[in-house]
């Protein structure tokens, strides 16, 4: 080449980026090194005049192992026809050697730690790092060492847990380590039970008494009880709070889920707890903590009330909590690395009065807003927000009619079907790792310079819990769906029998926008279905079941905190993975109002498919109840053996219910505040 031009251009020189003739041997830089020197080697005497390599990193020809030479010059003169696979070859021997040598190097690496060091070093930097590899041998050590072996609990497994609780608060651990740190943590002190028991001390029935579900630390600077509240299901968010208190040295006693006011304060005053904790995720249990918060009041409580989970807010535990318990403050608490400073500076004897009268005035503050705000919203009449109804522009609309009328069950979905539909935003969110822009959400948070390092880790731990989950079968999914002629009346839809569209069978009810609008439409679901025709409208009911039942295994054969959230996390996902499966194939499918739908997965979690999919609950129908109408249509108890608990909860946790709407104009809307004439 070099040759030919300079022979029919004279005066031309030549000159060329070399690298992009090893371009398919990224990452296997000797191979590339060698091509480069043995390419340059041959151009040069063939008159190049100028190549354009990394000076640094070219191997002289001479020095290049023979045999990697022959193969590069077969190669690049293309001298026999299995010359690529011949270099091939050699390149994956390479690189199989190169992974041994890197394995031997990290395990070398991975035990230096361990070199030189005394027990409770290493005690101390398992926990740090969360490996519980050695832990069990180290404990041995140390046992022997103290005196007694409360003492190791109380000396290096505290002093680990402290370094881990400071990383967290200083920001310099992630909640994903710190709930591996706990798994240690609760593996070293299970190890130490047994000869506890043996010395039959006061403090070591404590010890007993917590079990396996308890973060245990007798030097505990103090106790908290902690519960979902009575009704509901979700324990998540409580779990991490009680994993990284636990770290910080709290005596944690949790109750678990649906746990009634009366049980929670008994322990409360048994334990004498300085604290109690409440969870909720949904709207009934709001109710639940005002009765807990008034209890607390009637019963001469005075120790702090700390509120979180998904549903609760700052506003609401201000406006509504508060007020029904004077003897002691009541928090909300954003979330687990919050929960830590809030505890920290009601124990501290310095800070606590100072932090109790920034938090009085800040709730004061929120309550005057709220009650000035609703003497502001103007609202209107229900009667003008029915005239004022959404109208559809597409007056041709083509009513579908679904593939069937009446019940269908699922119970053999696969669960590899809905990996690909899994939105994994939200299992980083609650593993608190949020990427900082451009880098925010999945998976360009891998790249975040921050946080992308951990998210991979997490990650990669749950595609293996997952993988474990297909394989074993672990979980198994069942879903309901049932469609079913129907018209609106006003703001309800009348459901009418699958065989029979003259008979009425049963009502949902609609909840109407009555809040001033710019707009002045004043939306309700039943909108979406028309008043003047028969029309169809689809429900259904989905569950995970087993999350809970392998997760307790996790935490207390294998005392396994981490695994265990992981997997309740997975569960979820696949929950929603899974109504947005079957979502598609309704559409697709089994209604079939889209039959020709091409969305990519991306285009499905960014709702660009046409329409909807509002659960009981969500700002769409904020009323619960409409759940019982779903669970006696569809008979989902008996059917596929979802439960509904007194709030209206859906057990087992992992579960998603709703309705279905073809409307192409449908959309998703608030409900927002509504008026005692509704
Ligand atoms: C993921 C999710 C789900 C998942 C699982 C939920 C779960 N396991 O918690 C699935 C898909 C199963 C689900 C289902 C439903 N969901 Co949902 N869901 C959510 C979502 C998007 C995130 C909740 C979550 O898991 N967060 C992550 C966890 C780790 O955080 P967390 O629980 O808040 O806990 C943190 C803090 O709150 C705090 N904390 C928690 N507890 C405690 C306790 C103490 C003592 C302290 C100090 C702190 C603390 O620290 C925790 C850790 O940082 C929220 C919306 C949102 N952005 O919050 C809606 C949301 C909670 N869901 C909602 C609803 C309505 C439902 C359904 C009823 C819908 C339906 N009809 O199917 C069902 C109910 C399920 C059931 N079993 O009954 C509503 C609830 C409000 C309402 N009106 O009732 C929300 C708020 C959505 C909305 N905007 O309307 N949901």
């Amino acid at each position: 080449m070099t040759f030919e031009s300079e022979a029919s251009c004279p005066g031309c020189k030549t000159s060329g980026g070399i690298s992009n003739i090893s371009f398919s041997f990224r990452g296997q830089d000797r191979i590339r090194e060698a091509m480069h020197s043995v390419f340059l080697y041959h151009a040069i005497k063939a008159g190049l005049d100028m190549g354009i390599v990394n000076a640094g990193q070219i191997p002289i020809y001479n020095d290049i192992d023979p045999h990697l030479r022959e193969l590069c010059e077969t190669c690049i003169f293309n001298k026999r026809s299995t010359a690529t696979e011949e270099l091939l070859d050699y390149a994956q021997q390479l690189k199989l050697n190169s992974d041994q040598n890197n394995d031997n190097k990290e395990r070398k690496e991975e035990e230096l730690w361990r070199i030189n060091t005394t027990a409770e070093e290493r005690l101390q930097y398992s926990l740090v790092k969360g490996i519980d590899k050695y832990i069990i041998d180290d404990m041995e050590e140390a046992r022997k060492k103290y005196s007694r072996p409360l003492h190791v609990i109380e000396g290096p497994l505290m002093n680990g847990m402290s370094e881990v609780g400071e990383l967290f608060g200083s920001g310099k651990m992630f909640l994903p380590q710190v709930i591996k740190s706990a798994r240690v943590m609760k593996k070293a002190v299970n190890y130490l039970i047994p000869f506890m028991e043996e010395e039959k001390q006061e403090n070591l029935k404590l010890l007993q008494q917590q079990g396996n579900t308890t973060m245990t630390g007798l030097d505990s600077q103090s106790t908290i009880v902690m519960a979902t509240v009575k009704g509901d299901v979700h324990d998540i968010g409580k779990n991490i709070v009680g994993v990284v208190l636990g770290c910080n040295n709290y005596r944690v006693i949790d109750l678990g889920v649906m746990t009634p006011c009366d049980k929670i304060l008994k322990i409360a005053k048994e334990e004498n707890a300085d604290f109690i904790g409440l969870s909720g995720l949904i709207t009934p249990s709001l109710d639940e903590m005002i009765i807990v918060a008034k209890e607390m009041q009637r019963l001469n409580f005075n120790i702090p009330l700390l509120i979180g989970g998904a549903t609760t807010s700052k506003q609401h535990t201000a406006v509504k909590i508060a007020p029904r318990y004077h003897n002691g403050p009541v928090i909300h608490v954003l979330d687990a690395s919050k929960s830590v400073v809030v505890c920290g500076k009601l124990l501290n004897k310095d800070k606590k009065d100072d932090y109790l009268e920034e938090i009085s005035e800040d709730y004061n503050d929120i309550r005057d807003d709220y009650y000035a705000n609703l003497k502001q919203i103007r609202s209107i009449a229900i009667n003008d927000a029915r005239k004022k109804r959404w109208i559809s522009q597409k007056e041709n609309f083509n009513i579908i009619k679904p593939t069937f009328l009446g019940i269908e069950i699922f119970n053999n979905i696969d669960i590899e079907k809905l990996i690909e539909y899994i939105d994994w935003k939200p299992f980083f969110d609650a593993m608190q790792i949020r990427g900082k822009y451009p880098n925010r959400g999945y998976p360009k948070l891998f790249d975040c310079k921050e946080v992308g390092a951990q998210a991979r880790i997490v990650f990669n731990d749950a595609q293996k819990i997952l993988s474990n989950i297909v394989t074993h079968k672990i979980f198994s999914i069942r879903a309901v769906i049932g469609f079913y002629p129907c018209r609106t009346l006003g703001d309800d839809i009348i459901i009418f029998d699958p065989q029979d569209s003259t008979k009425q069978i049963s009502t949902l009810f609609g909840l109407r926008q009555q809040m001033e609008r710019d707009s002045n439409v004043y939306m309700c679901l039943s909108d979406f279905i028309s008043s003047t025709t028969i029309d169809y409208i689809g429900l259904f009911a989905l569950a995970i079941f087993n999350v809970e039942q392998e997760a307790q295994r996790l935490v207390q054969k294998e005392i396994d905190d981490y695994s265990s959230i992981i997997l309740k996390l997975l569960g979820d996902r696949l929950a929603e993975a899974c109504a947005e499966y079957l979502h598609e194939r309704v559409r697709r499918e089994l209604w079939g109002y889209v039959p020709n739908e091409n969305l990519t997965i991306k285009d499905l979690l960014s709702v660009k498919y046409q329409g909807i999919r509002p659960a009981a609950g969500y700002p769409t129908q904020p009323d619960h109840t409409e759940k019982l109408t779903i669970w006696k249509l569809l008979n989902v108890k008996e059917s596929i053996g979802i439960e509904l608990t007194d709030s209206l909860a859906m057990l087992p946790p992992s579960a998603v219910s709703g309705l279905y709407m073809a409307h192409p104009e449908s959309t998703y809307f608030a409900v927002g505040k509504i008026n005692e004439d509704q």
